[in-house]
């Protein structure tokens, strides 16, 4: 059934375009009913508005806590099409067709530098939400505006149907509606639980950690599957925020992404963009096969790909700068590769990329940052892990030379770039690295040993000699043989975290061997 917008209820905070709005739908015979500030705001723009304390018949109260909180009001969002008519007609309620509601700013006022208790709690809307849940209980009836952004599309969708708009759109408003609230509530709870002290803790290192609460997220995409194909999948992103990342990035050509080429993406855009200087990074089953620094794109993906040839087959390749015509044509005359990504790709690059249109190309935007403070959930049984990403800024951390001998320049700066790279390697990872490339990448395997051991045996594999390489190690050493090992393949220099209980016998075996060892008192598990 059409249902004519006759009546609007309007009580906003964020007072944007709300007047060319309600010029709108004055000039469409709707009339406009409003709560304070709302109604003060129209009137001075000579667009008729009944206070809603004149339909009610009860004064706002309590400096604004009670303003909408009335059964005049409620039931004129909740009647039911036909079915209340006679007892909404018997207690005096108009219906009310139409709801625009934004909520008092609660998460920009705790955003304040100088936010006091009281002024957070006085922020926390209870009438908004309210007519919000009613309005979108009884979408059958009643369009629900909660988003300033929405207002053009749906005069546009008025205007083109009689001043109706469709249960399908009413429906949509509705899921916004309620997706919009319980974030505003879960903003609330944890804004309270901060306030609590048993909701801080002292971490290891003494510092005071806020208890991490999950953040909402709204369903953004179906994926035709999970992992396999027999799992079920979707893509979510966070609620009311619209983070840079892979989950936004712009697919510039190919099907869409697929679970497994959005989690290996996101590891190779963590890993890219680690680095400042220009850098290429490959990624299977969502470790990097591959990671060089270079003068031009072109060197940096050719370094990448020297790593480990066998494994970027059908790899995800990463940029942290514009991909230019020369390399997209290297690459798609070299290998097959599943999705492209760089902050931008050149229009002739992607004629040539064109050529293979299944490969995906994904553009992050000229100035992608990489989010920082995200949140990792990890669902187990019976629950879910939280915890803040691994950003420590290097800043921060304590880089200590531990030997006698100091790393020469170009081994420091091997160092620092394996460092960057052993981050991204899931644990136990080890990485060899030798002017600015990676030569050698262990991951994921349950004893050190091992992981250096692949490391060793891939470069071998390349041809790619370890001698003058530099190791990095994501977590310490537990005995010397990780040390001996080391220096048998030829590496002079060594980074890892360091705080084992064999440290001394570590160190000593790298001195044995003429090795220079950094330390840097953190840890890069990645599981
Ligand atoms: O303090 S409230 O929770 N009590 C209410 O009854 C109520 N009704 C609407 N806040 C209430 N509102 C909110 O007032 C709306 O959600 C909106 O954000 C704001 C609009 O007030 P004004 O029109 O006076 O600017």
């Amino acid at each position: 059934e059409k249902i004519t917008i006759k009546r609007a209820i309007l009580s906003v905070s964020d007072k944007s375009n709300l007047v060319e709005f309600a010029k709108a739908l004055q000039q469409m015979g709707v009339e406009i009913l409003s709560t304070g500030g709302t109604a003060k705001l129209l009137s001075s723009h000579a667009i008729p508005v009944t206070a809603i304390e004149d339909y009610t018949q009860f004064p706002e109260i309590m400096g604004g806590r009670v303003k909408t909180l009335h059964p005049k009001v409620h039931g004129s969002l909740l009647g039911r099409l036909n079915q209340d008519d006679t007892v909404m007609a018997q207690h005096g309620i108009l219906p009310t067709d139409m709801l625009v509601v934004n909520l008092y700013p609660f998460a920009a006022t705790i955003a304040e530098p100088n936010c006091d208790y009281a002024t957070a709690v006085e922020n926390i809307d209870i009438g908004g939400p309210a007519m919000l849940r009613a309005g979108a209980k009884n979408h059958e009836r009643v369009t629900v505006i909660t988003d300033p952004s929405d207002y053009s599309a749906i005069l546009q969708e008025m205007q083109a149907n009689d001043n109706s708009v469709s249960l399908t759109t009413r429906k949509q408003l509705a899921s916004k509606v309620y997706a919009h609230t319980a974030q505003y509530d879960a903003q609330i709870a944890n804004y309270l639980s901060r306030q609590n002290s048993h909701a801080h803790h002292k971490s290891e290192n003494n510092i005071d950690t806020p208890t991490l609460h999950i953040e909402a997220f709204q369903q953004k995409q179906v994926l035709r599957y999970g992992e396999n194909p027999h799992q079920n999948a979707s893509l979510y992103v966070p609620l009311g925020s619209h983070e840079a990342g892979i989950a936004n990035a712009q697919l510039l050509q190919g099907k869409p992404l697929s679970y497994n080429n959005l989690a290996d993406a996101d590891a190779a855009v963590a890993a890219a963009y680690e680095y400042d200087e220009l850098t290429c990074v490959i990624v299977k089953h969502a470790n990097p096969c591959g990671i060089a620094e270079g003068d031009t794109l072109l060197d940096a993906y050719e370094s990448a790909y020297r790593c480990d040839p066998t494994s970027a087959f059908g790899g995800i390749i990463a940029f942290n700068r514009p991909l230019d015509l020369t390399t997209a044509k290297t690459i798609i005359k070299r290998q097959f590769v599943e999705v492209l990504i760089a902050p931008l790709v050149s229009r002739e690059a992607l004629d040539v990329l064109s050529e293979k249109p299944n490969i995906r190309v994904l553009a992050l935007g000229e100035h992608y940052e990489q989010p920082k403070d995200i949140q990792l959930l990890h669902r187990i049984s019976g629950g879910l892990l939280i915890q803040s990403a691994d950003n420590l800024p290097l800043s921060d951390v304590d880089f200590r030379v531990v030997t006698n001998r100091e790393p020469t320049p170009n081994e420091l700066h091997d160092l620092m770039f394996a460092w960057k790279a052993v981050k991204h390697v899931k644990s136990n990872a080890i990485v060899f690295a030798k002017d600015k490339m990676t030569v050698g990448i262990g991951c994921g395997q349950t004893s050190r040993v091992h992981s250096s051991l692949i490391a060793s045996i891939k470069a071998q594999e390349q041809n790619l000699s370890l001698q003058g390489a530099v190791m990095a190690s994501d977590a310490f050493f537990p005995f010397r043989d990780g040390l001996e090992n080391a220096a048998k393949h030829g590496a002079t220099a060594v980074i890892q975290p360091g705080g084992g209980m064999r440290d001394d016998e570590v160190i000593e075996a790298a001195n044995t061997h003429d090795i220079a060892m950094i330390f840097t008192g953190v840890r890069h598990f990645k599981h």
